[in-house]
């Protein structure tokens, strides 16, 4: 019935090194700081670390965008300082998991530079290549970061195709060279000891052929086109290879990262014998958003909604197939600006969110500063916003028309810098970030928000954090308990039961600021309850007609 894998037991912390802790006072976060903050993410409780790219990079897209596969970008260090990395995790019984960006490189990639040199290169057919058509782009396809997918290149007169910005050229896929040198790269990287890959973007490596134009659904030549790439025609088959070839010869952990992922695929994806990876980043509960205004239309997120979502692949996966836990990473706003109040009850709804997700079935995955119950920021200027995503979109919206104000409110709730700026470590000058100048603006709120504060207080959300983990720990009906939603029709507060053997695990959450009242009659038939965790003291009594205050959050353990 559970079959354990050391994946399934783990508690992820993702980092995003480029904000995470700068050691030489040149503004920007490094592996150096990362080694010097791991006792932190060990006292968390934490065991497998993420690290969103270090390799060779200009930085069009903080790293996402990569010029060298097997170095280490300058700003972060050498090669050594990541050995150190590697080794010191290793050291703490801890793992390490690296981000496999290999939809796209830079457009200084070393092929690339080859590629875009003359039609006849070797490398030519690394990159998808196309004449256009009178003058014009192949097709209308929208890129990711707004504007075309198709860049004209002037020195071979053809466009290439870039699903996110045009200093990230997509790689062929069916050049069989293509998928050989990723391989390779692989292997190299887990020849050195690294226990995993978190897989950027996996599910758009194979384009539908000939380039349909998309349908037009809004105003502008360019068009969402997600179904021409996403699980493309020859995805399975590009998927199933790096299985044979690389990730079937090791013990890893592979995330995928699959934007717009039914249940269905997911379980097709994870399959433990066809399937390719072993969990990953559904979207539905962070998009419970039914508006067509997209990314940055009105937010009509809620928890309902949210539910439903959650509640569907928490029982999907339940018997076969298994989950990751988040609420947020470096693409997402802050989740307790986005989900809770990150006014009044910033401390209340950041536990309360934690314990919503952290008492379901799946691994899960702890984004830095999630555990401080750091907010977004709202900038002033759109010149202080660093992501290429927020800048394209924004240029693009005022060409087009759009209205400064508007726009600045929609970056402000939804820009993926919310999530970007630097790690509150203390109450020093830049929040002990660094000595230098930060790269992006720190959150103002810092001396209030910050790691050090939180580790002395006994109260703060990163304890509250900890206790969540180890609960984890303690308990295996945490670990494997069937989910169970109660009163799924309650407007305001999310409850479910885990259930394993004699144990029954019940969660309730208030997602409101204000009182709720929660009634389950199936309560009288326990005679044992027992407090777990709960985010407001003293905790609340459990009775079968009950009054939540604002964002409470409690779990109870119940036997019979
Ligand atoms: O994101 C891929 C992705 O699915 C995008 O839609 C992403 O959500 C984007 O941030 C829209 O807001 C991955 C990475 O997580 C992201 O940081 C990269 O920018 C992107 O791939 C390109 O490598
Ligand atoms: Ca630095």
């Amino acid at each position: 019935m559970k079959k354990t894998n050391w994946w399934k037991e783990s508690v992820v912390y993702q980092i995003y090194p480029r904000s995470f802790k700068d050691s030489n006072g040149d503004g920007i976060g490094d592996l150096q700081g990362i080694i010097s903050k791991l006792d932190y993410i060990q006292e968390l409780g934490a065991d497998v670390v993420w690290l969103s790219p270090v390799y060779k990079s200009p930085n069009d897209d903080n790293g996402y965008d990569i010029s060298d596969y097997r170095d280490i970008m300058d700003e972060f260090g050498t090669m050594a300082d990541w050995e150190q990395l590697l080794q010191d995790v290793h050291e703490r019984g801890m793992k390490l998991i690296m981000d496999l960006v290999v939809n796209h490189t830079s457009d200084e990639h070393n092929w690339f530079m080859e590629s875009r040199s003359s039609k006849d290169n070797a490398y030519r057919d690394y990159y998808i290549w196309h004449p256009g058509t009178d003058g014009r782009p192949p097709n209308n396809w929208e890129s990711v970061f707004s504007g075309s997918v198709w860049q004209y290149d002037e020195k071979t007169e053809e466009y290439y195709l870039h699903l996110y910005s045009a200093k990230q050229p997509d790689l062929n896929w069916e050049n069989p060279k293509v998928r050989e040198d990723v391989y390779d790269m692989m292997h190299f990287w887990i020849q050195k000891g690294i226990d995993g890959f978190r897989m950027d973007t996996i599910t758009t490596l194979s384009k539908t052929p000939g380039f349909p134009d998309a349908p037009q659904v809004k105003e502008g030549p360019f068009q969402p086109a997600t179904q021409y790439y996403i699980n493309g025609p020859r995805l399975q088959d590009y998927l199933a290879e790096m299985k044979r070839e690389v990730l079937s010869k090791y013990d890893l952990m592979t995330v995928g990262e699959t934007p717009g992922a039914t249940p269905e695929e997911a379980l097709s994806l994870t399959d433990e014998e066809t399937g390719v990876m072993n969990m990953l980043f559904q979207w539905e509960h962070i998009e419970a958003d039914p508006g067509t205004g997209g990314k940055w239309g009105e937010d009509t997120w809620s928890m309902p909604e949210f539910r439903q979502a959650m509640t569907k692949w928490q029982i999907e996966l339940e018997s076969r197939g298994w989950n990751t836990l988040y609420l947020s990473n470096h693409d997402q706003p802050r989740q307790v600006s986005r989900f809770g109040n990150d006014g009044e009850y910033r401390g209340e709804s950041a536990k309360m969110l934690a314990t919503c997700l952290h008492m379901m079935k799946g691994t899960p995955f702890v984004y830095q500063g999630e555990e401080l119950g750091m907010t977004n920021v709202a900038f002033e200027t759109i010149e202080e916003y660093r992501c290429v995503e927020t800048r394209n979109m924004y240029r693009a919206a005022i060409e087009a028309g759009g209205d400064h104000d508007s726009l600045m409110k929609a970056i402000h709730r939804k820009s993926r810098d919310n999530g970007r700026t630097p790690m509150h470590w203390s109450a020093d000058a830049n929040g002990g970030f660094t000595t230098g100048t930060p790269w992006i603006g720190v959150n103002p709120n810092y001396p209030k928000i910050n790691a050090e504060r939180q580790l002395g207080d006994p109260d703060s959300v990163f304890q509250y954090y900890k206790r969540l983990i180890a609960l984890r720990r303690e308990f295996p009906v945490i670990q494997w308990g069937t989910y169970q939603v109660i009163l799924e029709d309650d407007p305001y507060v999310y409850s479910y039961s885990r259930v394993m053997d004699e144990q029954t695990l019940l969660v309730i959450c208030n997602f409101s600021d204000q009182p709720r009242s929660f009634g389950w009659d199936a309560l009288h038939a326990y005679t044992r309850k027992q407090l777990l965790i709960g985010n407001y003291n003293p905790g609340v009594e459990l009775e079968s007609d009950m009054t939540l205050r604002p964002y409470e959050a409690a779990v109870y353990l119940l036997q019979s």
